[in-house]
């Protein structure tokens, strides 16, 4: 067909809504680079970046709205910040530490990259934290689709990268619906037998770091009905195989019952928790749902964690179909990390615009740690990914909701 002007100016306009939808941030990122969803409740805004969630918003009690993830203001200073908090991105291909940056499949060594825990004999590092030194959540995904309530990201990893063995395939897609927060990871290895462990690594605050009366997390409450056990660490946070008892009332113990995140930190048990001379949580808890019988992990199995704040009124249930369940209580944040310019309080001079030890907590869905490094854990169906075999599948459902009274 050829256009006259008539025509192109009539094409124009059947355009415009697209446009209109693009400056909405609907089609296109706004002018931050976050591209947005929307549902009744919740705005999410994405970046690239380690397919990132960069900003979710919701309304508190007072209907006073809130931005309640870390992150930053804008998509490009993500890869320009030198301290990468990993903020809201998918670590990839295997998340958490690998010990000594190795791993056996077949009989056949692997050795990836390290970056963490430098030591005189290791200068690069002692061990692998979420996929190496430039790890999935260091990549710009590319956006495959993206409509008003969901957006779906794809990586290619190829062979050899950080030193994994095969290509690997992956997309992420998030969704939201009503006051819940969907999300599904599916990774398929394409050449080689390798392994893969995906999460969401996202810093929850959620009183959107304004709280008035307290910087820190400590009083949020967190509820972990079915871990009463825990994957053992090292000093340096690498398992030992062991997998060890959360006893009624002690420092781990969430299970017998809601606790906040502070409750517990006085306790002398509680200093080396996290690491060495580390007070706080960095913790690995297993999810025990077996008992149940069959479980439909997005409604009969119920929750897995909970976490709630008095003080906005917010809470967040979280149902996922991961047998494990990691929470780092933000013990090493030190105020070096800048609030976004929709966080915190703007006229305080007692609450630095910065997040504070404690100010947050990471949690993530996700497998047994290293369970590449434990054979004796018996978990390599789940660990271990073949061309032509099961593709990896993380799905999840963050359900929000505001002055909840609803019991477990
Ligand atoms: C996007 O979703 C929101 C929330 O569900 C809705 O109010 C709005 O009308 C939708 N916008 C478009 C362009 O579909
Ligand atoms: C939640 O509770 C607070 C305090 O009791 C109240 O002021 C507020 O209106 C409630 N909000 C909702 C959405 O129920
Ligand atoms: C992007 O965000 C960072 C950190 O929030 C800020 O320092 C920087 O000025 C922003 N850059 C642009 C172009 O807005
Ligand atoms: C990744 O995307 C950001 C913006 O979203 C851009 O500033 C940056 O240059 C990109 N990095 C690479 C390596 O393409
Ligand atoms: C750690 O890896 C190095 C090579 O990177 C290897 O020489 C050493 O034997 C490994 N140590 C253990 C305990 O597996
Ligand atoms: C603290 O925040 C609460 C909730 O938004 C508000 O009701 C109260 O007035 C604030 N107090 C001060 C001293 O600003
Ligand atoms: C935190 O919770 C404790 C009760 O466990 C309470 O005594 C304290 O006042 C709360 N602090 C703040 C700042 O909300
Ligand atoms: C342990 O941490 C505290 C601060 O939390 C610090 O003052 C002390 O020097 C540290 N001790 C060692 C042995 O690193
Ligand atoms: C604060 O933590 C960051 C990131 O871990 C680190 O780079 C920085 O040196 C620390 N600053 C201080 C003052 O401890
Ligand atoms: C950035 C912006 O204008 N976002 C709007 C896009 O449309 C949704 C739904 O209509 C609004 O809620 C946003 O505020």
């Amino acid at each position: 067909m050829r256009l006259n002007t008539a025509s192109l100016t009539a094409l124009g306009a059947l355009l415009l809504p697209s446009v209109s939808a693009q400056a909405n941030g609907t089609s296109g990122p706004d002018k931050n680079g976050m591209y947005w969803i929307y549902s009744e409740g919740l705005s999410a805004a994405f970046i690239p970046y380690g397919a990132s969630i960069a900003k979710l918003l919701i309304n508190d009690q007072y209907g006073i709205q809130r931005d309640i993830v870390g992150g930053f203001d804008n998509a490009s200073y993500y890869e320009i910040d030198g301290q990468h908090p990993h903020f809201g991105g998918v670590p990839g291909r295997y998340a958490n530490r690998i010990q000594n940056s190795t791993f056996v499949i077949d009989g056949e060594t692997y050795h990836i990259d390290p970056n963490e825990n430098p030591t005189p004999e290791a200068p690069n590092g002692a061990d692998t934290l979420h996929g190496g030194p430039d790890g999935w959540d260091h990549r710009n995904f590319t956006i495959v689709s993206h409509t008003n309530d969901s957006i779906t990201f794809s990586i290619v990893d190829p062979d050899d990268k950080e030193g994994f063995p095969g290509e690997v395939i992956s997309y992420i897609t998030y969704t939201l619906t009503g006051w819940t927060w969907d999300f599904k990871m599916v990774a398929l290895a394409t050449t080689k037998k390798t392994p893969i462990m995906l999460s969401s690594h996202t810093y929850w605050n959620l009183d959107g770091f304004a709280n008035n009366e307290t910087q820190t997390a400590l009083n949020h409450t967190f509820y972990l009905p079915y871990s009463g056990q825990r994957v053992g660490v090292d000093n340096i946070l690498i398992p030992t195989g062991d997998i060890l008892a959360n006893k009624e009332g002690s420092v781990n113990d969430f299970w017998s019952a809601p606790k906040q995140i502070g409750a517990s930190l006085g306790d002398p048990e509680a200093l080396g928790n996290c690491g060495f001379n580390c007070t706080g949580y960095d913790t690995c808890w297993i999810v025990n749902r077996d008992q149940l019988g069959p479980y439909d992990w997005r409604d009969g199995g119920g929750f897995v964690a909970r976490l709630q704040s008095a003080w906005s009124g917010i809470q967040v249930d979280i149902y996922s179909d991961q047998d494990a369940f990691q929470m780092y209580s933000c013990d090493g944040q030190n105020g070096t990390l800048t609030l976004k310019s929709d966080q915190g309080l703007h006229d305080n001079a007692d609450f630095p615009r910065t997040i504070p030890q404690y100010g947050c907590l990471v949690m993530e869905v996700e497998d047994w740690i290293d369970a590449i490094n434990h054979p004796e854990w018996q978990r390599e169906s789940k660990q271990i990914y073949a061309p032509g075999g099961d593709p990896y599948v993380l799905q999840a459902s963050y359900r929000f909701s505001i002055n909840s009274t609803a019991t477990p």
